[in-house]
């Protein structure tokens, strides 16, 4: 070997040290990764390492010219996908998978959110790579120019590799099954690094694929029990109830429940919804499942009572699915299914979805009148929206069934100070103050929409179902929150913020508030219920919210799960009486696996398209509405 010239330093450690001190700049200055222990801060620190040496020890088999080519682009390819998960996380307050990086059709549509989310010093992501370049073009004296022995490679690759496994064998002591629970991927990217997570999630993507070609159905007899075992008989005074009503569901953007019956600077944020839920039933104990789709996914759980996929959005991923949906049952069933939103109909892939899930009708942003005056941030605006929307409900066959998405209350919160009829609170930030009088609109294009129904002589024929999508305001405002609630922001009030509103009104009956915990994964059940279909044979992982055997459980897309008086969050059982971590830990054992079997149920129907293997007539067939072979 020669001899090592150490006043000499090789590009490939330069490229590495920059680009590591980078990423732990950014993990500490750009996300908000939850430190316990110094342990914890040193895998942190370590993580991106063993990587970027794989990486730009490739070049370790190239000539000098293509060797600084090569470890320039590469360092240029990482910075970028870097900077994508920071302006990725500004937004949604998660890492980057691969699914989501195909949804980049999106991408054009997101328009002003992207604007608020780019800064000019976000060009500082890029000072390393600005560095690289100039040393290699001006070749400073201290650079080694020299080609590597088969030694050296063999070396360096040993290293590398040892530096990898030290640096999972520190994780799993810290984090046991690092891998194979993969919800929640700030862990992940805490104990592997940005780049390995990436990786890791290119191997689940690539399984997942294989998954659909494998399945043979055979899995559907486990799935088919637990979910007939689970099965809640409906409340017999409620079955039926609203036979042959029109069905109108609104999603309300980012609507949180703790905006509901709260005032702000001394004023109501949402004061028609305050007196609709007078006269019909609300649930306030309500959460929403959601997770990278986010508006998709609420829309999937309500119309197929199965849980979105933790990484990606199943309205992209899956779309080709057979399903046994809301829609496609109500069009067996004599209804006209539509489903009404002003945006592009490729957004979230929506026009492809829809048809899967058996819809009739697509209204959207053609079949509305949008101009730059009744529009603003992601579109037209909500009054407009639902009042343009009642003539297409005029026009359509009866009984329908609709589902309508509102947009104004989007981040980042937009409004003209025309339809502000409550001004922003004053915590200073942007998101968390603006995002009251954009609540307080919707609450307003509601009201008026309910009072064109009643007008036009639909309202008594309607049921109205109001229900939040997701949450509008992330973990990212802890701050501002806390200032706003007046109680600090925990793992547990945090999901506790989870809830969302959702309001059934019903003609003929009065208002009442139930608080039987619940979630997005419960409104299909519920509402063929009320209009008289039996969901005895479906495979669906909600209940009845009207059912007198119901259990008070629901579990959040990231391994969370809510009963009657525990909150399990973050590997900690909180006691929901004290909000504090429950004096005995084992107080929510008993349902950590029921939490984990519903997800790991749901998601394998989903990657193994596993409903086609499912008699789909099962509201007509006598037994289970397994099909006898499988085929
Ligand atoms: C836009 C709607 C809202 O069409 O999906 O966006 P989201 O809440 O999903 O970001
Ligand atoms: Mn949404």
């Amino acid at each position: 070997m020669r001899k090592f010239n150490w006043s000499k330093i090789s590009l490939i450690a330069i490229a590495t040290v920059l680009l590591w001190l980078k990423t732990y700049i950014v993990y500490k200055t750009s996300f908000d990764i939850k430190i316990e222990n110094w342990k914890q801060e040193f895998i942190l620190f370590i993580n991106p390492l063993s990587f970027l040496l794989f990486i730009f020890g490739i070049s370790l088999f190239m000539k000098e010219k293509n060797r600084n080519r090569y470890i320039l682009i590469s360092s240029f390819f990482i910075s970028f996908v870097l900077f994508a998960n920071v302006v990725f996380y500004r937004f949604f307050n998660d890492f980057l998978t691969v699914p989501v990086l195909f949804q980049t059709s999106n991408m054009s549509d997101l328009g002003s959110s992207v604007n608020e989310l780019l800064y000019v010093s976000d060009l500082l992501y890029f000072a390393d790579f600005v560095i690289l370049a100039l040393l290699i073009k001006f070749k400073p004296k201290f650079i080694m120019v020299k080609e590597y022995s088969k030694v050296n490679r063999r070396v360096f690759f040993l290293v590398s590799i040892a530096i990898a496994f030290f640096n999972l064998g520190l994780a799993e002591t810290e984090r046991p099954q690092l891998l194979t629970r993969t919800f929640d991927r700030e862990i992940l990217v805490k104990n592997i690094g940005t780049y390995n997570y990436h990786l890791y999630d290119m191997f689940l993507q690539s399984k997942s694929s294989a998954q659909r070609a494998l399945a043979d159905g055979s899995e559907l007899v486990d799935i088919d029990n637990y979910v007939h075992a689970n099965y809640k008989e409906p409340k017999d005074d409620m079955f039926g109830i609203a036979k042959g009503k029109n069905v109108i569901a609104i999603s309300m953007e980012s609507m949180q429940n703790f905006v509901i019956n709260e005032t702000v600077n001394g004023e109501e944020i949402t004061p028609f919804l305050n007196d609709f839920i007078g006269e019909s039933y609300y649930f306030d104990n309500f959460y929403h499942q959601t997770a990278q789709g986010k508006t998709s996914d609420s829309e999937f759980l309500l119309d197929n009572s199965l849980y979105p996929l933790s990484r990606g959005a199943v309205f992209f991923t899956h779309s080709g699915n057979e399903f046994t949906a809301t829609p496609e049952i109500l069009g067996n069933n004599g209804y006209y299914t539509a489903t009404l939103h002003a945006n592009n109909k490729s957004f979230w892939n929506r026009d492809i979805m829809y048809d899967s899930l058996g819809y009739d009708r697509f209204y959207s942003m053609i079949d509305y009148d949008i101009r730059e005056e009744n529009s603003v941030g992601w579109g037209l605006k909500d009054i407009d929206f639902l009042e343009q929307s009642v003539q297409h409900l005029k026009d359509m066959p009866k009984p329908f069934y609709s589902k309508f998405i509102t947009l104004t209350n989007h981040h980042p919160f937009e409004l003209g100070e025309e339809d502000k009829f409550i001004q922003p609170y004053t915590s200073g930030n942007n998101t968390v103050d603006n995002y009251f009088p954009t609540v307080r609109y919707t609450d307003e294009a509601i009201k008026n929409f309910v009072q064109k129904l009643k007008d036009d002589g639909l309202y008594e024929d309607s049921v109205i179902i109001l229900y939040g999508d997701h949450y509008g305001i992330s973990e990212n405002h802890n701050k501002a929150m806390t200032e706003f609630l007046g109680t600090e922001v925990t793992p547990f009030v945090s999901t506790q913020l989870q809830r969302v509103p959702l309001i059934i009104h019903i003609p003929g009956q009065e208002g009442k508030t139930i608080s039987t915990v619940s979630g997005q994964i419960d409104l299909k059940p519920t509402i063929l219920h009320l209009l008289g279909i039996d969901t005895k044979k479906d495979i669906q992982f909600g209940a009845d919210l009207f059912s007198a055997d119901r259990m008070e459980f629901t579990v959040l897309r990231d391994g969370s799960f809510i009963t009657k008086d525990h909150v399990y969050t973050r590997e900690t059982c909180y006691d929901k009486s004290t909000g504090e971590p429950a004096a005995d830990q084992n107080a929510c054992e008993p349902y950590m696996e029921k939490a984990k079997n519903e997800l790991e149920y749901s998601d394998k129907i989903i990657y193994g398209d596993l409903l086609r293997f499912y008699e789909n007539e099962n509201y007509r067939s006598e037994d289970s509405g397994l099909k006898e072979n499988n085929e």
